[in-house]
C-alpha cells in the first residue's frame, strides 16, 4: 500500500469526570491522532500515551516526536503489504510502543477498508458481540463510590472494577459485597503496593474479586509470582506485559492467571493477537484494557475484543462516560445486557468526525511522501 501522506494532529478533550488512579487524576485529555492518506482512503490510528509519564513512560509529547520524526518517515518510505508489515518495519526504533501502535492499527484499519471486510475480521475476531466492564476510579467519598456502582449496574455493565491503593481498598470491598455480595467485581492497584504489603494483600481473599490487576511494581514478574503463590485471588498483569515474550515468561512463572491487553502498550494489533492466542493455547483467559481512549481508539478495542481468548468482560464501555461528543459516529453504546454490538460494515465501521476534530486540533503536522524522494 503506497501512503501519500500522514497527518500528526493533538486533539484536547474534556472528560465528562476526572478519573483517579493511585498514580493520579485525569480531567482532560491531550489525544495524538495518526491519519494515513493512502490510494483516496483515510484510515485513522490513536495513540494512547498519557498526558504524563505515570501510567509508562511514554506521554504525549515524546510520542509526537517519534512519530514525526521517526515513524512517519520509516512508513512512508517502506509502502506496507498488511498492517502485520509493521512490526518489521519500526524494528530500528526501540520501545515508544504506543506510538507505534497508532500507526499499525492505522494501516490495519487501512487495509480492512481496502479489502472492504471489517477490521474484527481482518483480526480474526469470531464474536457478534462484546461483554463491557466499567473501571471506577478514586472517589473523593465512599458514598460516590457506590453512586458510581449503582449507576453502572443499572446501564447493564457485566463487571465493576475499582481502582484501589494503600487507604483506598479494604473498606471499599466491604461496602461493596456489603451491598452486591455477588456481583463480578475486580479491583485494580496499577503498582501501588510493595512486598511489605503481602500479608495485607491476602486480606483481599475476603471479598471474592474476579482478579486483583498489578498490585505490585510496573516492571515485575517475578515477585507478582511470590505472591500468586501466597494469595488466591487471581492476579492480572496489565503494565508488565510488553509483548508476547512477557505473557509467556509471565504465564511460566506463575505471575498471574489473566491477562489485560492494550493493543497500545504492546504495539498494536500483531502484538496483541501473539499475546492473545499465546494465552489461550495456555488456558489464560485475556480482557481488552482501556486508556480513556476516544472513539477511534474505542472502535479499535472493539474490533481486538472479538477474538475468541478475550473471554472476560473488557474496560470497553460507552463513548458517553467519558465524552460529551465523541469524535465518531455513531458513538458507542452498551446495550441493558452490558454488551456492544461489533461493527460488520468496513474498515472500524464507524464514520469519523472529522469536522470535530478539527475544532479541537491544538497542532497538527503533515509528512507527505514526495518530501523524502
Ligand atoms: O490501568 O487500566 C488501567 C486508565 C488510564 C490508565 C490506566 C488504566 C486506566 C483505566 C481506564 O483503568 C479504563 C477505561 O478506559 O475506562
Ligand atoms: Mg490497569
Amino acid at each position: 500500500m503506497k501512503i501519500d501522506s500522514i497527518v500528526l494532529r493533538e486533539v484536547q478533550l474534556q472528560l465528562v469526570a476526572p478519573f483517579e488512579t493511585s498514580f493520579g487524576s485525569t480531567t482532560h485529555r491531550r489525544v495524538l491522532l495518526v491519519e494515513l492518506r493512502a490510494e483516496g482512503l483515510r484510515a485513522w490510528g490513536e495513540c494512547v500515551a498519557g498526558e504524563h509519564p505515570w501510567y509508562s513512560e511514554e506521554t504525549v509529547d515524546t510520542a509526537w516526536q517519534i512519530s514525526r520524526y521517526e515513524l512517519a518517515p520509516l512508513l512512508l518510505e517502506a509502502e506496507p503489504e498488511h498492517g502485520g508489515s509493521c512490526h518489521d518495519i519500526f524494528r530500528p526504533v526501540r520501545g515508544n510502543r504506543m506510538a507505534k501502535a497508532a500507526f499499525e492499527n492505522a494501516v490495519w484499519d487501512l487495509q480492512a477498508q481496502r479489502e472492504g471486510i471489517s477490521l474484527a475480521s481482518l483480526l480474526g475476531g469470531s464474536r457478534d458481540t462484546i461483554a463491557c466492564g466499567v473501571s471506577l476510579g478514586i472517589q473523593p467519598s465512599l458514598g460516590q463510590l457506590l453512586d458510581n456502582v449503582e449507576t453502572s449496574l443499572a446501564a447493564g455493565y457485566q463487571r465493576i472494577k475499582v481502582k484501589c491503593k494503600p487507604g483506598w481498598d479494604l473498606r471499599v470491598f466491604e461496602a461493596i459485597r456489603d451491598r452486591w455480595p455477588s456481583i463480578r467485581l475486580s479491583a485494580d492497584a496499577n503498582a501501588s503496593y510493595r512486598l511489605k504489603d503481602m500479608d495485607h494483600l491476602a486480606g483481599f481473599d475476603h471479598y471474592d474479586l474476579m482478579m486483583l490487576e498489578q498490585p505490585l511494581w510496573s516492571d515485575d514478574f517475578y515477585f507478582h509470582s511470590m505472591l500468586q503463590s501466597q494469595i488466591e485471588t487471581p492476579i492480572c498483569l496489565d503494565e508488565s506485559i510488553r509483548n508476547r515474550r512477557d505473557a509467556l515468561a509471565s504465564i511460566e512463572m506463575g505471575s498471574c492467571r489473566v491477562i489485560n491487553i492494550k493493543v497500545g502498550r504492546v504495539g498494536g494489533f500483531s502484538e496483541a493477537i501473539g499475546i492473545h492466542n499465546a494465552a489461550m493455547e495456555r488456558a489464560i483467559p485475556v480482557w481488552c484494557g482501556g486508556m480513556l481512549e476516544t472513539g477511534i481508539g474505542r472502535s479499535h478495542n472493539i474490533a481486538i475484543s472479538s477474538l475468541p481468548n478475550f473471554s472476560l468482560p473488557g474496560d470497553v464501555s460507552a463513548s458517553k462516560r467519558y465524552w460529551r461528543d465523541d469524535i465518531i459516529e455513531p458513538e458507542v453504546e452498551v446495550s441493558p445486557l452490558g454488551e456492544i454490538t461489533v461493527p460488520t460494515g468496513p474498515g472500524s465501521g464507524f464514520h469519523v468526525r472529522e469536522d470535530l476534530i478539527e475544532r479541537l486540533t491544538a497542532r497538527k503536522d503533515e509528512v507527505r511522501a514526495y518530501a523524502l524522494a
